[in-house]
């Protein structure tokens, strides 16, 4: 019901009644007061005027159910969403409601990560009360060799989400989102799946929002949706703009199973479009000009005359993070 209150008074562009609250959801007049008051605790600006009603003077920067609810659209795949203060791992936590039978569309998100991860053991720095760290939990009856490519569909709805936000970014194949060379968000998805079937798959999103320093290592290299756009930015309109988008990309995919409907405007934002990489994978380091990527999410690169499809493995590309 906090949901649907909110939504109403969210769309509203005038005050909305006690009386029109109750009869559009269907409860006391008590039960609508008490939900006002827990939203004016979670610090929500609601002026009450006696003849006319309530409305909604300001929202504060909070990532609660109700909030990433009410800016969803009606009937969005991202319905069940859990709020956590802390947790070790969102990909973790979502895992584990996976695993107990949690419907596709389950949303976990957090203020902070004790264990925050990044790919391959990797860490994601986590810090409290400033970024976005969220899971979410599929289940799509497609071939588990194509579930890589959600990946990327994740990184263009980031993408899109931040482009709302009215910065500059690009994708740096396959899971990364930059900002003049520096690194907003990171996408980590897992998967659990039987040889030809999938049992559920996690994809995790970090976006940096608030964050205004970063220590070492990664101080040269990251930066934030605040910093970029040099205002600070609502994280519950970021999650609401990526689930939105992610939702319409993902119908997409499903059409296909592979991103024959989506590549080209990835590689309308790919980053390394056109120049040089370093594929450094188990067998070393080799230098190449990226072509975007193909039908599977493959990057296509020309190494040496000849044409190969890199499927996995770190790409670096020149000028990128200053370290290359
Ligand atoms: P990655 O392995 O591509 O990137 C990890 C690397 O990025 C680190 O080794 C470090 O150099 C750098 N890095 C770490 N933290 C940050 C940060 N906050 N900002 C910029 N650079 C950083 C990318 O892995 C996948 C990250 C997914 C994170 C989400 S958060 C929600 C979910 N839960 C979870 O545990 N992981 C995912």
């Amino acid at each position: 019901m906090k949901t649907k209150i909110l939504k109403i008074l969210r769309q509203a562009d005038t005050y909305i009644s006690g009386q029109e609250l109750c009869s559009q959801l269907g409860v006391s007049r008590t039960a609508v007061w008490k939900v006002i008051q827990q939203l004016k605790d979670e610090g929500y600006g609601i002026e009450a005027v006696s003849s006319k009603g309530y409305t909604v003077t300001s929202y504060p920067d909070v990532m609660t159910a109700a909030e990433i609810g009410s800016l969803l659209p009606e009937h969005a795949l991202f319905s069940d969403i859990h709020y956590k203060s802390v947790v070790g791992s969102t990909n973790d936590e979502a895992k584990l409601m996976a695993e107990n039978g949690a419907p596709e569309g389950t949303l976990v998100v957090t203020e902070c990560q004790e264990k925050g991860k990044g790919r391959l053991g990797r860490t994601w720095v986590s810090p409290s009360g400033e970024n976005i760290y969220m899971s979410f939990v599929l289940r799509p009856q497609i071939e588990p060799t194509n579930a890589s490519m959600l990946t990327l569909i994740a990184a263009m709805a980031v993408l899109d989400a931040i482009h709302n936000q009215g910065i500059d970014a690009k994708i740096k194949w396959p899971n990364d989102i930059v900002n003049d060379g520096k690194k907003l968000c990171g996408i980590l998805t897992e998967m659990s799946s039987q040889m030809e079937c999938i049992n559920y798959i996690v994809v995790g999103i970090g976006i940096n929002v608030h964050q205004r320093t970063f220590d070492e290592p990664i101080q040269a290299t990251a930066a934030s949706l605040d910093l970029a756009a040099g205002k600070t930015v609502k994280r519950s309109q970021v999650i609401a703009d990526v689930l939105t988008a992610f939702e319409h990309y993902y119908q997409l995919f499903l059409k296909t199973e592979d991103l024959n409907l989506l590549k080209d405007s990835y590689n309308a934002q790919l980053v390394n479009m056109g120049k040089q990489i370093r594929i450094i994978d188990r067998s070393g380091e080799r230098c190449g000009i990226s072509a975007g990527i193909d039908d599977s999410g493959c990057l296509i690169a020309e190494i040496d005359g000849k044409t190969e499809h890199i499927m996995s493995g770190e790409v670096s590309v020149r000028g990128i993070y200053g370290y290359v």
